[in-house]
């Protein structure tokens, strides 16, 4: 039987501990064979490879990596959907990618049934299936897409990422060699997976090597540290805010555990920070505090990690450093031509392997998004002795808040369905913890009483927690330009920041 490479390596793995869960542990074996399981459900009820898209609802462990080699090793399109998203938010993901069915876990599925039903997408319960005998799987291409991630752009609605086996491939393998990853490795997991940085950097690269992680719901500060004090890992990867919470807890007056805590942190072989600038004065506390220099890097959806301050060698404070091996970097000015100096702001641009093929269905804004070949990111930075330094966004309507990428318009668009609401403008202001936190300035119908908490009720509804506007201002009209355009600088200067 011809496996897809993470498969065939799992099975090398064999009986060492792939992830520790509050449901137990799960070796290589448990994982290989589950997701045999699921992938004989899915082929059952089709004719052939599957081909198409299956939505994965189901939270971090053990039952979504069956969901995920289930789906690769049936032929099928793998689109991990958010557990926090609403259900407007899944009808769009599912409606877009043109999903055929959902595989939910048994707890979730009751809250996108109606979702399926509306769609006339079929909802699959996870471990319900008719057991099988063992049927032959089909061989994989490694060519052929692997996954849909969707990721908000400049445009008012997410657009989905297809990345094939062989871009899931080199993105996993570049950082394996760059950060030597090993099977000896143990690193915990509490980034959401329906995003790069918890699928690829921690769950694909862990299972890949033969290393083990240990898995919580969500993100849970003080039981993290606990496990840190218990020595439990060697290898630790999350977004900036993460650090922040981490600072503050250990920085509490009452803070339990302190130094038991700083000396699990000190023993780690390595702490990476990324989606999002990781400020200087956070990797000055950092180190400070557990002597650990957090590696910096940087990436995104469409490329997998691109460029990363080195695991032996200078890790710099607010640089990201040099291009991962098998990537290739360039700096684009404005007018067209490559940088080909130090200290002269570009636009980065990329290509490699790990590059994706395509945004779903969207040839035109596939098409406008490359250069001959080189993915244009939107990111704007400098090369200064020898490593890049981020400077900002091309749009100011992307906004990363807590490591997640907002589309400012998406969420206008939301606020423009109130009832109440004339006009909006939503804008990411400078937070300490969020990086970015999200403002919205309103304008409302004057014989509306527009009451705050009602309407952040109602966005709940509506959107997923984070991308909910947390600093609100009302206001009699939009700050407008010359040109009669809504002056997003101006409307950040409504909330005291310009
Ligand atoms: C939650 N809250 C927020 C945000 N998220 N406030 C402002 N901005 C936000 N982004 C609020 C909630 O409304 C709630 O408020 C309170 O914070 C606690 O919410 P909770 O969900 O419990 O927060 P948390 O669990 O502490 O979440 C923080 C987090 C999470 C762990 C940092 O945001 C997270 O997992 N972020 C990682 C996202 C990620 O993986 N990005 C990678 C994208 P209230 O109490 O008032 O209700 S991939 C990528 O970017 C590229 C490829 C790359 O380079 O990696
Ligand atoms: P996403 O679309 O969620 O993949 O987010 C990718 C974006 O996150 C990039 O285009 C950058 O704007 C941002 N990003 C990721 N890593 C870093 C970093 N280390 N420093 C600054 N921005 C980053």
């Amino acid at each position: 039987m011809t496996e897809l490479p993470i498969i065939r390596r799992a099975m090398e793995h064999g009986d060492a501990v792939a992830m520790s869960t509050g449901h137990g542990r799960f070796t290589y074996r448990d994982l290989v064979g589950n997701s045999a399981s699921v992938a004989e459900t899915l082929l059952a009820s089709s004719s052939g490879q599957l081909g198409t898209v299956t939505a994965v609802l189901a939270p971090p462990g053990a039952d979504y990596v069956a969901g995920q080699w289930g789906v690769w090793r049936a032929g099928g399109i793998f689109l991990p959907l958010c557990l926090s998203a609403t259900p407007p938010e899944w009808e769009y993901a599912l409606a877009d990618s043109q999903a055929r069915t959902v595989l939910a876990h048994a707890d979730l599925a009751p809250g996108i049934a109606p979702v399926c039903q509306k769609l006339g997408v079929k909802l699959m319960i996870m471990n319900e299936s008719p057991a099988i005998s063992p049927s032959r799987l089909p061989a994989i291409d490694t060519s052929r897409p692997a996954m849909i991630l969707y990721t908000s752009g400049t445009t008012n609605k997410p657009k989905g990422v297809v990345t094939t086996h062989d871009n899931i491939r080199a993105q996993v393998e570049s950082l394996i060699g760059a950060w030597e990853w090993s099977p000896a490795d143990r690193i915990p997991l509490f980034l959401p997976l329906h995003h790069i940085h918890g699928i690829i950097n921690v769950l694909s690269c862990a299972l890949w090597t033969g290393a083990s992680i240990e898995v919580f719901g969500k993100f849970d500060a003080n039981a993290v540290l606990c496990r840190v004090a218990e020595g439990a890992y060697t290898l630790f990867m999350a977004v900036p805010t993460i650090y922040v919470k981490l600072l503050e807890t250990l920085e509490a007056p009452q803070a339990k555990d302190r130094e038991a805590r700083i000396a699990g942190f000190r023993n780690l072989r390595l702490m990476v920070s990324g989606s999002a600038a990781l400020p200087a004065t956070v990797f000055e506390r950092w180190r400070s505090m557990t002597g650990q220099a957090l590696l910096e890097r940087y990436g995104m959806t469409e490329i997998g990690m691109a460029i990363s301050n080195p695991f032996r060698g200078e890790r710099r404070p607010g640089a990201v450093g040099v291009p991962l091996p098998g990537v290739e970097v360039r700096l684009m000015a404005e007018d067209g031509s490559v940088i080909g100096c130090e200290n002269s702001l570009g636009e980065i641009q990329v290509r490699g392997p790990g590059v994706f093929s395509s945004y779903w269905n969207r040839a035109e804004a596939t098409a406008e998004s490359f250069d001959n070949g080189w993915f244009k990111t939107g990111d704007m930075a400098v090369l200064e002795q020898g490593y890049y330094r981020i400077l900002g966004r091309q749009s100011v309507d992307i906004i990363k808040s807590g490591g997640y990428k907002l589309s400012a318009l998406e969420i206008e668009s939301v606020l423009l369905e109130h009832p109440s609401i004339k006009e909006c403008a939503v804008v990411g202001l400078p937070d300490p913890t969020w990086g970015e936190a999200v403002g919205a300035a309103i304008v409302c119908d004057p014989r509306d009483a527009l009451e705050i908490s009602q309407l952040r009720d109602w966005c709940r509804a509506r959107m997923s927690v984070y991308k909910i506007p947390k600093c609100l201002v009302l206001a009699e009209q939009l700050p407008r330009n010359a040109m009669g355009k809504v002056s997003k600088a101006q409307v950040s200067g409504l909330f005291g920041h310009s």
